[in-house]
């Protein structure tokens, strides 16, 4: 058994594994740590036909602390092979860990590029795959990059896009200018060790909005993601509705915002940005996200589900954080991005469940559909009035003292092609704060959603503590930490009348058959 070393490191190594199995919150089909604490993926990919997703990892613990690179790969990124570990810190520039990057293939070389952290600060390091990926060396030059640039005020530094345009590298550092807002350094290379800085490529503007408001840029930009969307390479001439879009996770002096997107146009060395959209409607839970292109041309994106448990809840449980399921993002007709989970998911489903369509008619109390689990997928086509709203109850108790609704409404003006999405946790958990959430995040979670004609396509993705909702293709992603187990699900017109066209309802099966070693 490894020695405890760190003040939260309570629970024994070894017990950690039960622990994490025994909790009855900790989802089944999305991917989680064996146990210990998860956070960012990176080197998110497709490499010779397997999927690869690294992850932010800490094996000792629950907790956010001398971070490793987990690994996984699947076939059909739906079931996962836990692979060992891909990077440990080790004395040199992560000796305190391994935190976030990406990974690039140099002309065959799987290459990762990620922050080293020493001292409490980050700077860029590499390190080299055998053709298989699954060991890696770090390379001899690191850190690749000795300091941030030079008389520049940052907040921090850390996180990295890498892509090759042309002849060269081009590679972004997440940071945030002091007294300014967040940013992203741009560099160039021609081989991944020694990197030139060109300058930032856009800057925030943190003064701009209230600190409190759900599409703040922050003081500094974790995880930045460049890419095109639709097709074109970056820097290339683009077709005219193909922007290019710079995803980032808005942080502030050690918290984790929301994660945000820019539209605009990457052109030399500059992002003109043109709107700022808000990537997911759940803020904090949908976090640090990272996309990659696959073989067939989509674009994939992962992003951490963050825990709303206290630091003492989760060392306890032996586990924290999950990994999204993995979502195909679009370009909506509108210009902003569209999200829904890859199709291949479907291939979990099992003990289907038809609801005849009907009418509701609000207000009315919720009505049981007969459909029951903490592991579900939902798939609604509904018809809203003018001023009408549906509400939709999951994992809900029998008595309903718990239930986590979902609501969809539209507006009274039928001209309004604008609707809203909103998730309800007031009463999902009869622990602290109503979600179970007992850390800072109990505020409603919200958002537009485009409709023509009160026209929704709903789908949920219910795992336990972990809920996924895309309403015509804007997701909301929250946790919730029920207490009584109960898996109701309810149907309710909140106001006006509401047209159900078709409910269908799927079990999902659990991903992994057997508890996991910690290191693989
Ligand atoms: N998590 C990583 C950082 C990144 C942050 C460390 C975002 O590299 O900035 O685990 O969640």
């Amino acid at each position: 058994m490894t020695e405890l070393t760190h003040p939260l490191a309570t629970v024994p190594q070894d017990e950690l594994v039960a622990r994490a199995e025994a909790d009855p919150l900790r989802p089944r089909f999305h991917f989680v740590s064996p146990a210990g604490w998860l956070n960012d993926p990176n080197g998110v990919s497709h490499w010779d036909g397997t999927y690869h997703l690294f992850y932010q990892y800490n094996p000792e613990g629950a907790f956010h602390h001398r971070i490793h690179w987990g690994h996984a790969t699947s076939a059909d990124l739906v079931t996962w092979t836990d692979q060992a570990v891909a990077l440990e810190p080790s004395a040199g520039p992560d000796a305190e860990g391994c935190w976030s990057g990406v990974l690039v293939n140099d002309g065959g070389t799987p290459t990762l590029v990620y922050s080293g952290r020493l001292n409490e600060r980050e700077l860029p390091c590499v390190a080299v795959g055998s053709p298989d990926l699954l060991t890696w060396t770090k390379a001899p030059e690191n850190p690749v990059i000795s300091a941030p640039p030079a008389g520049v005020d940052i907040t921090a530094y850390r996180d990295h896009c890498v892509w090759r345009e042309g002849e060269v590298w081009r590679q972004l550092v997440g940071s945030g200018i002091r007294g300014r807002g967040g940013t992203a350094f741009l560099y160039e290379s021609t081989d991944l060790r020694s990197w030139n800085y060109i300058g930032p490529l856009f800057i925030g503007d943190a003064s701009e909005g209230d600190p409190t408001s759900s599409d703040w840029t922050g003081t500094m930009w974790e995880c930045v993601d460049l890419f095109r969307a639709g097709a074109g390479a970056l820097g290339s001439t683009p077709a005219e509705d193909a922007p290019d879009v710079l995803v980032f996770s808005a942080w502030n002096d050690g918290d984790t915002h929301h994660p945000l997107y820019w539209t605009g146009r990457y052109s030399g060395d500059t992002f003109e940005p043109k709107a700022l959209h808000r990537l997911d409607y759940g803020g904090r839970y949908f976090y640090a996200p990272q996309s990659f292109m696959d073989a067939s041309g989509r674009r994939v994106m992962f992003g951490w589900l963050q825990e709303g448990r206290s630091d003492a809840a989760m060392v306890a449980a032996g586990w924290s954080g999950v990994m999204s399921l993995p979502r195909v993002v679009t370009l909506g007709r509108d210009g902003t991005l569209e999200a829904a989970p890859v199709p291949e998911l479907a291939r979990l489903r099992q003990d289907h469940v038809n609801v005849p369509g009907r009418m509701l008619v609000g207000p009315g109390a919720p009505e049981d559909t007969g459909i029951d689990g903490t592991q579900l997928d939902l798939e609604l086509e509904l018809n809203l009035a003018p001023g009408s709203a549906l509400q939709l109850g999951v994992l809900g108790s029998d008595g309903d003292e718990e239930a986590t609704v979902i609501e969809v409404s539209r507006p009274m003006e039928p001209s309004l092609s604008e609707g809203r999405l909103r998730l309800d946790r007031t009463r999902s958990s009869l622990a602290a704060g109503g979600s179970g959430d007992d850390a800072l995040d109990v505020d409603e979670k919200s958002g537009p959603v485009p409709m023509t004609d009160g026209h929704v396509r709903l789908r949920v993705l219910v795992d336990r503590s972990a809920v996924e909702i895309f309403a015509n293709g804007k997701p909301l992603t929250a946790r919730v930490y029920p207490t009584l187990g109960g898996g109701h699900v309810s149907l309710a017109a909140a106001a006006g009348t509401v047209r159900l066209l078709s409910l269908d309802a799927w079990t999902m099966k659990d991903i992994f058959e057997d508890a996991r070693p910690l290191f693989p």
